[in-house]
């Protein structure tokens, strides 16, 4: 009988540690990160600036900036763009005029997301290499089913339960003006890659850089989180595909939640191409696509996350579980003690 009480015990436990690491696999399987390449690192630019494309100190005029379209509640100041106020039901925008005849290039974007709560505040921008100049929108401030690249700068989780990241987050989308943009979801279903920063409401100033390498078809963004003058890999992918010609804006949208949504510059360095002695021209009848990402996921159900909830409930059940093993084994130990005292007997 001690036997098979060592047996049922020894399960109950190999059992709850099975129960442990199944759980653990489960809630961390998504936080594996790719290091990328350590010399693909050194991002500057190695071309130069285009001026017809960047958007420096001073900005003059007051209201207007050459080579720019301001839209919606976007205003001008003399030290920075503000996409949006810190005010609720806001749009704004800003939108370079002249179509990107560049084929391999660079932006550099000195930004400020910050407002009064330290809560509550949203939702973020968006900066767009699109076909069109967006007129305002639901997508942070533009139109939905864009065409061409866009990288979100969501500073508020809209979906329902925890994502597998934090907010804010970075994320692109690469769209052939097919694929909605789920506001709901936070564009989960469409984004082609992503990373958390925490750039909202910090005293460093932040920066990104956004790389397109149309000869490589390789896009890159890194960041700068700590004004340390370092990039640090948002993500790098290949195999994406992007037609010359289109347009560089940035904009944003407010709701309930708000915040003060800021450019302070833009920088667009045009780099040495792979084919420098291509004409850009050439390229401009390519239609937005990336490897890997599927035009429209499901979007039937969330992906599994694990809530506070779904984990108090995992532990409540591992207690249950020790409290049933416990009982066993008092059970069996409580028959083998009668049959001993039995024995005894006769
Ligand atoms: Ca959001």
């Amino acid at each position: 009988m001690a036997a098979g009480v060592t047996c049922s015990f020894s399960s109950a436990v190999f059992f709850l540690l099975l129960l442990n690491c199944i759980l653990f696999v489960s809630t961390n399987v998504d936080e594996v990160i790719d290091d990328g390449d350590e010399n693909d690192r050194a991002l500057g630019p190695s071309g130069y600036m285009k001026r017809e494309y960047s958007a420096i100190k001073p900005f003059v005029g007051g209201t207007s900036m050459q080579f720019w379209e301001m839209k919606g509640d976007s205003l001008l100041t003399d030290d920075y763009i503000r996409l949006t106020p810190d005010q609720q039901s806001k749009s704004g925008a800003v939108w370079n005029t002249l179509p990107v005849m560049v084929r391999d290039w660079e932006v550099h974007v000195h930004f400020k997301v910050q407002g009064q709560n330290t809560r509550f505040f949203g939702d973020g921008f968006a900066f767009w290499y699109t076909k069109d100049r967006s007129e305002l929108g639901p997508v942070f401030g533009a139109k939905d089913y864009h065409d061409g690249l866009s990288i979100f700068f969501d500073t508020y989780a809209n979906q329902n339960g925890e994502h597998s990241h934090e907010h804010p987050y970075i994320s692109a989308q690469i769209n052939n003006g097919t694929t909605h943009y789920d506001h709901d979801k936070d564009g989960t279903h469409s984004a082609l890659a992503g990373c958390t920063a925490h750039f909202r409401g910090v005293d460093a100033e932040t920066h990104v850089a956004i790389r397109y390498l149309g000869s490589r078809k390789r896009l890159t963004v890194q960041h700068d989180m700590d004004d340390e003058n370092k990039w640090a890999e948002c993500f790098d992918r290949y195999g994406v595909e992007l037609p010359t010609g289109y347009f560089l804006g940035f904009s944003s949208q407010t709701g309930d939640l708000s915040d003060n949504h800021d450019l302070i510059s833009v920088k667009f360095y045009e780099l040495a191409s792979n084919d420098a002695e291509d004409d850009p021209a050439q390229y401009l009848n390519i239609q937005p696509k990336a490897d890997g990402a599927e035009p429209e996921r499901d979007h039937s159900e969330d992906d599994k996350v694990y809530t506070r909830k779904d984990r108090a409930l995992n532990w409540f059940l591992g207690i249950v579980l020790v409290l049933i093993a416990i009982a066993l084994l008092g059970f069996f130990y409580y028959q083998k003690m009668q049959r001993d005292n039995m024995k005894r007997f006769y």
